[in-house]
């Protein structure tokens, strides 16, 4: 892990993450209603709309090669850890609730993983630009795109 990614960042900015969501999964009525007596998955309209309010915060840190990004907000907390270059099964539990097989590595500069499930073309990339850290999630075809500056730090 590039020392540069890690620390505790605040969101500045977030565009498109509807647009992210609803290709995670955009489910009608009924799909949800079958949905609510198996196994919740997919994110509900409601859900996307509380989602989109949240200010998120993302701590990473690294400690004896296992890289560990926390995802946190007044709502929900997400955590994924990880060794570069190995890949691992991430379940997303509360968000999408899927279970991916994930892979993290670096592409020069920028942290990439790539997150293979029922879902085409989705995962992330993380990377520093003018001191602010930078990420993409994208998912079959849509890119939301994230900011956020190191906590304390001025825009
Ligand atoms: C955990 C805070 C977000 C809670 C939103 C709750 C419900 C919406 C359901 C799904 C939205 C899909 C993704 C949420 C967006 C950000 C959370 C983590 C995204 C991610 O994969 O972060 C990576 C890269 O920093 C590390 O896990």
């Amino acid at each position: 892990m590039s020392a540069s990614l890690c620390g505790t960042w605040d969101m500045v900015s977030n565009v498109n993450f509807e647009g992210y969501m609803v290709a995670l999964g955009l489910h009608s009525e009924l799909e949800l209603k079958l949905m609510s007596i198996s196994r919740q998955s997919g994110i509900s309209p409601c859900l996307r709309k509380t989602a989109i309010k949240l200010k998120l915060k993302k701590v990473i840190e690294e400690q004896g090669g296992v890289c560990r990004i926390k995802t946190l907000s007044v709502f929900r907390n997400y955590t994924t850890s990880f060794t570069v270059g190995h890949q691992f099964e991430e379940v997303t539990r509360g968000l999408d609730n899927q279970c991916l097989k994930s892979t993290v590595t670096w592409d020069g500069d920028r942290l990439v993983c790539e997150q293979i499930g029922q879902k085409k073309n989705r995962g992330w990339a993380h990377w520093i630009e003018d001191d602010k850290l930078h990420l993409e999630l994208y998912c079959d075809g849509q890119v939301c795109k994230q900011v956020f500056k190191k906590k304390g730090l001025k825009d």
